[in-house]
């Protein structure tokens, strides 16, 4: 067995791999790549993500891609520390969660982040940032009024690592940016939530790279 993990600093969705990886205690190889420098279009990588976009698993030589899947896959191929529940129901819970981070909160988080994270400057329009921080309060109150307890499920799972990153994009989003007050959007549950994911043992190892510097 060998596993190759391709990812980018920062990225929610490779994040989400690495902490399942992690969380499973499996062996990998780590493949930083860039957004920035054109390596995710070249031919190379194309051939294992014909999309050029991270995160990418190679396992024996086949390429998995889309996040959500390569978790599935990882549960699938690997189920000691199991990131599902046993109980078929409670396996819809996590996966609706799932699905309702990457279809719901994702598309309003990106667009908070190209109107300020990703400028280099002040250029994002205020109406547009001012109307994206209530949505984004909405979708928020939805997933705090969702969790069980400590998580999503009775257990820690492949939901709270969809979830988590979405998050430290937010606070990252407050480090860099304050004038937005975007660490108000992250109530005391969902501070707290972070905080239990923060202190996962294997937590520190999957910060992104660039946000260490
Ligand atoms: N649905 C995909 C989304 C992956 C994705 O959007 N990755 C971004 C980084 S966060 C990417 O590779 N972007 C590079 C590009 O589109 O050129 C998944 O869950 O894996």
């Amino acid at each position: 067995m060998a596993i190759t993990f391709y990812y980018a600093s920062g990225s929610p969705f490779a994040w989400k791999v690495w902490l399942a990886l992690e969380h499973k205690q499996l062996p990998y190889e780590l493949k930083l790549m860039s957004l920035q420098n054109g390596e995710l279009k070249k031919t190379d990588f194309l051939a294992i993500n014909p999309r050029g976009k991270i995160p990418v698993l190679v396992e024996d030589g086949t390429a998995i891609r889309e996040s959500a899947v390569i978790v599935e896959y990882l549960e699938e191929r690997y189920p000691d520390r199991p990131l599902f529940p046993g109980n078929a129901q409670d396996r819809a819970t996590v996966r609706r969660v799932i699905a309702e981070v990457n279809n719901y909160l994702y598309p309003v988080a990106r667009r908070l982040l190209e109107q300020t994270l990703f400028r280099s400057d002040d250029s994002g329009d205020p109406a547009v940032i001012a109307q994206v921080l209530t949505e984004l309060q909405q979708e928020l109150s939805y997933f705090e009024d969702t969790l069980l307890g400590d998580y999503f499920a009775d257990e820690l799972s492949a939901a709270d690592f969809t979830f988590y990153p979405m998050l430290a994009l937010l606070k990252r989003l407050h480090d860099k940016q304050p004038q937005y007050g975007a660490d108000c959007l992250i109530r005391a549950k969902l501070t707290a939530f972070m905080q239990r994911i923060e202190q996962l043992p294997y937590f520190e190892l999957t910060t992104p790279p660039h946000w260490k510097a």
